[in-house]
């Protein structure tokens, strides 16, 4: 099972490469920022090229992992789906191929024809590599391939991802916005239970490189399965202050804003991208996340969640807490009730803490104000 996180960790390297080369790439490049001006077919093509880069890694992914992996099959569950249409009209189904030509042949169809994207992008997903990581490399782990299941968010934080502006991570803290906040985000769950066993999140760009002009990236991996609790990162000292940071989303709502704008001693931020401000607590730089709306996926939080367990934290429903129980979310079974992406939402809200002494004081701020 260890083999597994090895695997996640090269893919999700590799996913990242893809990111940055979409955006390195000038043909790719121009696809992904050109203006909104022109016909109507450009501005669909656009859409779909936004798409595409998601669909494109999300796909390479499954392609992977599967690979290595057969008893994952029909297990690998993504945000995207890989159904097409070109600007042409034409409905082109996204795979990766076992040949790099095949796959170019396919993307060429998605792309218009446009061959130098298209091989710029099969060269990159058919790429061989292998990421070391010491401590990945010597963990030991039983759990077999065959009782789990993967949520990918191939790209999250798209939006930030295609404005691009170009914002390096402080040593300590966070940005607000910027390409930092886009992350390839892989988790691991258990089919029995649901439970987040193992997580990858890749951030592509988090500093610029010695050139000035390309991204370096860095990775954050956990796993937290039976009495395994391990994670790429030490668990960042408790903070011995009174405060409480809390961080949100821009568009929460003024309800709970104000409520939590009530908390002594708190503090409120916001950041872009619901994986970032996830990783923003598994990093220690804020006391908690909270999100009163369901506008968060499984296959956002599942990576995360995985790597905040591995810590000793977790990642709750909002509405369970205020009603008293702080069960940790969990990834298996969708709301039989709803339709297309709703089935996997977290439709309850979020909070996510690295220490839950946090919820308490969270639940105090916001009962009877939401
Ligand atoms: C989005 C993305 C948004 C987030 C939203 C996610 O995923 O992370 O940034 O909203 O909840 O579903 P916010 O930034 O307000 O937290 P994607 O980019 O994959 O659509
Ligand atoms: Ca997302
Ligand atoms: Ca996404």
């Amino acid at each position: 099972m260890a083999e597994l996180l090895r695997s996640l960790l090269s893919v999700a390297e590799k996913a990242a490469n893809v990111a940055r080369v979409c955006r390195q790439e000038a043909s790719l490049f121009e696809l992904l920022v050109q203006e909104k001006t022109g016909a109507d077919k450009n501005k669909k093509f656009l859409q779909d090229f936004k798409t595409l880069a998601d669909v494109v890694i999300q796909e390479m992914i499954r392609h992977d992992v599967c690979a290595q992996f057969p008893e994952l099959t029909g297990f690998i569950h993504g945000e995207e789906s890989n159904k097409f249409e070109n600007g042409l009209g034409e409905s082109v189904t996204v795979t990766v191929c076992a040949q790099e030509r095949d796959t170019t042949a396919l993307l060429a169809k998605v792309l218009d024809g446009d061959q130098t994207a298209a091989s710029l992008l099969s060269k990159a997903i058919h790429q061989d590599l292998q990421l070391r990581d010491e401590t990945a490399d010597s963990l030991q782990l039983s759990i077999s391939p065959a009782d789990v299941g993967i949520w990918i968010d191939p790209i999250d934080s798209t939006s930030q991802y295609i404005e691009g502006k170009e914002e390096e991570e402080p040593d300590e803290g966070f940005c607000p916005s910027g390409l930092p906040c886009a992350l390839v985000l892989i988790g691991v769950y258990l089919r029995a239970t649901g439970q987040p066993v193992m997580g990858v999140i890749n951030q592509p760009f988090n500093r610029k490189d010695s050139t000035g002009k390309g991204w370096r990236g860095q990775h954050i991996w956990g796993v937290s399965y039976g009495d395994v609790n391990v994670c790429s990162l030490t668990r960042p000292a408790s903070r011995q202050s009174e405060r409480v940071s809390v961080l949100l989303s821009s568009s929460e709502r003024p309800a709970v804003t104000n409520a939590l704008a009530a908390l002594p001693n708190g503090s409120l931020m916001y950041a872009a991208g619901a994986g970032y401000k996830l990783l923003c607590v598994v990093r220690g730089r804020v006391d908690v996340y909270v999100l009163s709306e369901g506008s968060t996926f499984k296959w956002d939080s599942c990576a995360p969640h995985a790597v905040l367990r591995a810590l000793g934290g977790g990642v709750s429903d909002l509405s369970q807490c205020l009603a008293g129980h702080t069960a940790q979310l969990t990834y298996h079974q969708p709301h039989t009730h709803s339709q297309g992406v709703d089935r996997w939402a977290n439709r309850g809200g979020i909070v996510a803490y690295l220490d839950s002494s946090v919820i308490e004081k969270v639940v105090e701020a916001l009962a009877g104000k939401i």
